[in-house]
C-alpha cells in the first residue's frame, strides 16, 4: 500500500479522440477531416508537417481512421468495460465535421448531434463524467480547401459557431470541456495540428503564428461562450507538455532549454494569463513576423482565460547548443530531443521519465497557479498473446505505476490535480504513425496495421491493475 493521497472526487479514467477511435468516417453525414487523409507509412509524416499532395483520399490506399476501432458502433460495449474498471471520467472529442460536415453549413447535422447525445447518455448512465475536447486534430477538409484552414480569420467565427452549438446541445450533460488538443502541435506538425498546407515560397513561421493567433482568439471565444451557456462548466486548454532539460550546466544550454520550453508555454501563457508574453513579442520582432490582430482581440484574450490546465505527458525532452551532441537525436520525438543518457526509451524511441512528470506538473503549477488535469499519459507498446492466452503487459503497468507514483508525489508537493485520464484505455489508431500495433490500452482490440482483424475486445493484465488503482483511489500503487 502506498501513502499517496489522491483528492476525493479525483477524475480517474481514460482518454480517446474521435478520429482515432470512431471510424464510420462518412457515416451519419460526417464530412472529411484532416486525419481521413493520413495513410500509414512514410508519407504520413510529410503530410502531417503540411506537405500535402491531395485533399481527396486515394483509391486503394489504406487510411486507418476510416474504420479505426469502430467505436462509433461499439461504444456501448466499450463503455461497459470502462465502467467495469471503475472509470469516473472518459475524455472524448467531438468530430467537428460530424456536427458541421463542411464546417460552414447553415444548420448543424442532426445525425451527428444525436450520436454524441447517445454517447454522453451512455457515459452518464454509468456515472462516467464526459470530458470533451472540441478540436482534436480534425479540421473539416472543406475549410482547408476554401480558406486554407487556420491561416484564415474566417475560421474563428466558424469555430465559435460550432462551439456554441455543442455547448447549447450538451449543456446538461457535459461539465468539463477543452478547446484545442495539444495546441502547441501546430508548430511541429502543422497539418495535423491546424490543417495548414504549405506551398513553395511560403513563410512557414509567419503562417503558423498567424494561425496560432486565430486559434487563441477562437479558444477565448469558446471559453466565453462556455461560461455563458453552461455557468457551472469548467473549460481548459490542452498542452503537449514535457519539460526540456539542458544537456549540461553550460548557461547556453540552460538558456536554450528555457527557450524551448517557452515555445510551448507561449500558447498557455495566452490562454491562461490572457496576454501575449513579452518574450513572444521579441521573437516576432527578431524574426520579422507580423501577426495581424483585430481591435478587441487583446481585451478578449484577457477577459476569457481558461479554468484549468489540461496537458499530456509522455516524456521529457533534452536540448543542447553543442552541434556534436545535437547529432544524437531521439527518433520518436516530434518536438525534437536529443538522447538523454540517464533514461530508457520505449519501442518507439520515446524517453521514459516518471520524475519528469513530477517536474513538469510542478513547473506548470508554479507558472499558472490553476488546477491541472492530466488528460493523456501512457506507453505505446507492442502486445503479444502468451501461451496461456493472455496479454501480460507488465511493462505498461510499470510505466503507468511509476508515473502515477510521480503524480502522487506532485500532489504531496502541493500541486492541485483534478484528474488523470490515461491515453488510449482501449487500443486505438496511433496519431503519429497510424499504426494499430502501437497500443496503449487496458483493452486489446483485434486489428492489425493493415486493417485486418475481428475488432473483438479483450482485457489485458493492466485492466485489473488499473481497476484496483481506481478502487483504492491510488492507495494500491
Ligand atoms: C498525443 C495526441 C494523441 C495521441 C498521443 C499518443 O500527441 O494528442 O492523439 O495519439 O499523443 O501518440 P501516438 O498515438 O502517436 O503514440
Amino acid at each position: 500500500m502506498s501513502n499517496y493521497k489522491f483528492p476525493d472526487g479525483f477524475l480517474w479514467g481514460g482518454a480517446i479522440a474521435a478520429n482515432q477511435a470512431e471510424g464510420a468516417y462518412l457515416e451519419g453525414g460526417k464530412g472529411l477531416t484532416i486525419v481521413d487523409l493520413l495513410p500509414t507509412g512514410e508519407q504520413r509524416r510529410a503530410i502531417m508537417e503540411g506537405y500535402v499532395q491531395s485533399l481527396i483520399p486515394e483509391e486503394g490506399v489504406y487510411y486507418p481512421s476510416h474504420e479505426a476501432i469502430d467505436f462509433y458502433h461499439r461504444y456501448k460495449e466499450d463503455i461497459k468495460l470502462f465502467a467495469e474498471m471503475g472509470f469516473k471520467a472518459l475524455r472524448v472529442s467531438i468530430a467537428w465535421a460530424r456536427i458541421f460536415p463542411t464546417g460552414e453549413d447553415e444548420e448543424p447535422n442532426e445525425d451527428g448531434l444525436l450520436f454524441y447525445d447517445r454517447l454522453f447518455n451512455e457515459l452518464l448512465a454509468h456515472n462516467i463524467e464526459p470530458v470533451v475536447t472540441l478540436a482534436h486534430f480534425d479540421v473539416p477538409v472543406h475549410l482547408i480547401e476554401k480558406y486554407g484552414s487556420w491561416r484564415s480569420r474566417k475560421l474563428v467565427g466558424l469555430f465559435e459557431m460550432y462551439a456554441k452549438t455543442v455547448f447549447t446541445r450538451y449543456k446538461n450533460k457535459v461539465k468539463y470541456w477543452m478547446t484545442f488538443n495539444e495546441i502547441n502541435m501546430l508548430l511541429h506538425l502543422p497539418f495535423l495540428g491546424a490543417g495548414l498546407v504549405f506551398k513553395e515560397g511560403d513563410n512557414k513561421q509567419q503562417i503558423q503564428y498567424q494561425a496560432a493567433h486565430h486559434q487563441l482568439v477562437a479558444s477565448a471565444l469558446a471559453v466565453k461562450a462556455c461560461h455563458e451557456i453552461i455557468p457551472d462548466a469548467k473549460i481548459g486548454c490542452m498542452l503537449a507538455a514535457g519539460s526540456f532539460y539542458p544537456y549540461t550546466c553550460n548557461p547556453k544550454d540552460i538558456f536554450k532549454g528555457m527557450e524551448k520550453d517557452r515555445e510551448s508555454y507561449f500558447f498557455i501563457d495566452v490562454q491562461s494569463r490572457g496576454e501575449y508574453p513579452p518574450y513572444a513579442m521579441r521573437f516576432f520582432k527578431d524574426n520579422q513576423l507580423d501577426i495581424a490582430m483585430e481591435p478587441g482581440d487583446t481585451e478578449l484574450l484577457k477577459a476569457h482565460t481558461v479554468d484549468y490546465i489540461g496537458f499530456s505527458y509522455y516524456s521529457s525532452r533534452t536540448t543542447s547548443t553543442d552541434p556534436e551532441v545535437n547529432k544524437n537525436q531521439t527518433t520518436g520525438n516530434v518536438f525534437g530531443s536529443i538522447v538523454n543518457p540517464y533514461l530508457e526509451k520505449s519501442e518507439w524511441g520515446w524517453t521514459i521519465d516518471p520524475l519528469g512528470f513530477r517536474i513538469t506538473a510542478n513547473q506548470l503549477y508554479d507558472r499558472y497557479q490553476k488546477p491541472l488535469f492530466v488528460v493523456e499519459n501512457g506507453l505505446g507498446a507492442v502486445d503479444e498473446w502468451n501461451e496461456e492466452g493472455q496479454i501480460d503487459d507488465s511493462y505498461r503497468i510499470d510505466y503507468l505505476g511509476s508515473h502515477l507514483a510521480a503524480l502522487g508525489e506532485a500532489i504531496k508537493d502541493g500541486v492541485e490535480i483534478i484528474g488523470y485520464t490515461s491515453w488510449g484505455p482501449i487500443d486505438i489508431v496511433s496519431a503519429s504513425s497510424g499504426e494499430m500495433k502501437k497500443r496503449y490500452g487496458y483493452i486489446y482490440v483485434d486489428r492489425d496495421n493493415e486493417g485486418n482483424g475481428t475488432l473483438n475486445r479483450a482485457k489485458k493484465a493492466s485492466f485489473d491493475w488499473y481497476k484496483q488503482v481506481i478502487a483504492t483511489n491510488g492507495e494500491s500503487l
